[in-house]
C-alpha cells in the first residue's frame, strides 16, 4: 500500500465541493488515513512549494494557497500516488479532461482545486510537513479484498 498527501485547495470549501471530490477518491477504493481542515501559515506554504520559488507564478500561488481554508489528507491505496494524479488530471487545466477533478472543477491553472503528491519521495516529505505521526489512523477498510 502506498500513501499520498492530498490537499483540497482554497475555494473547494467555499464552493461546497469537499464531499464531491472526496467521493471520487472513495469510489476509486482509496482510503483516507488522516484528514484535517486548516489555514496554511505562509511559512508552511513557502516550504511546501519551495521547488517553485523562482517561478513567475510563485507569489500568486502562495497568496492563493493561504487565502482560505484547505482540507489536508493522507490517502492510501495500491499505486495511490499515480492513481490520485490520474483522478486529478494534469496541472494545466486546459489539458485536463472532463471527468477528471481539475477537468470538471478548475477554471484556471493557478486555482487548480487539488494538490496530490507526484512521487513517493515527495509524498513522504509532504506528509511529514503537514501531519504528525499521531494524526495518522491505521485501519483496514472493509472492502479492500474486493478492490485490490
Ligand atoms: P501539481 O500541483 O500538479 O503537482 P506543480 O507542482 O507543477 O503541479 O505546481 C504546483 C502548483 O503551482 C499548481 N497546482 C498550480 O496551482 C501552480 N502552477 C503550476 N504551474 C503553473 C503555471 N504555469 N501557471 C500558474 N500556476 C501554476
Amino acid at each position: 500500500m502506498e500513501r499520498s498527501f492530498v490537499m483540497l485547495k482554497p475555494g473547494v470549501l467555499q464552493r461546497r465541493l469537499v464531499g464531491e471530490i472526496i467521493n471520487r477518491l472513495e469510489k476509486k477504493g482509496l482510503t483516507i488515513v488522516a484528514m484535517k481542515l486548516m489555514a496554511i501559515p505562509r511559512e508552511l506554504a513557502e516550504t511546501h512549494y519551495a521547488e517553485h520559488k523562482e517561478k513567475p507564478f510563485f507569489s500568486d500561488l502562495i497568496s492563493y494557497i493561504t487565502s482560505g481554508p484547505v482540507v489536508a489528507m493522507i490517502v492510501q491505496g495500491e499505486d495511490a500516488i499515480a492513481s490520485i494524479r490520474r483522478l486529478c488530471g494534469p496541472t494545466k487545466v486546459h489539458e485536463a479532461q472532463p471527468g477528471s477533478i481539475r477537468g470538471d472543477f478548475a477554471g484556471v491553472t493557478t486555482k487548480n482545486v487539488i494538490h496530490a503528491s507526484d512521487a513517493p519521495a515527495t509524498a513522504e516529505r509532504e506528509i511529514e510537513l503537514f501531519f504528525s505521526p499521531d494524526e495518522i489512523v491505521e485501519y483496514r477498510a472493509g472492502d479492500e479484498d474486493w478492490v485490490y
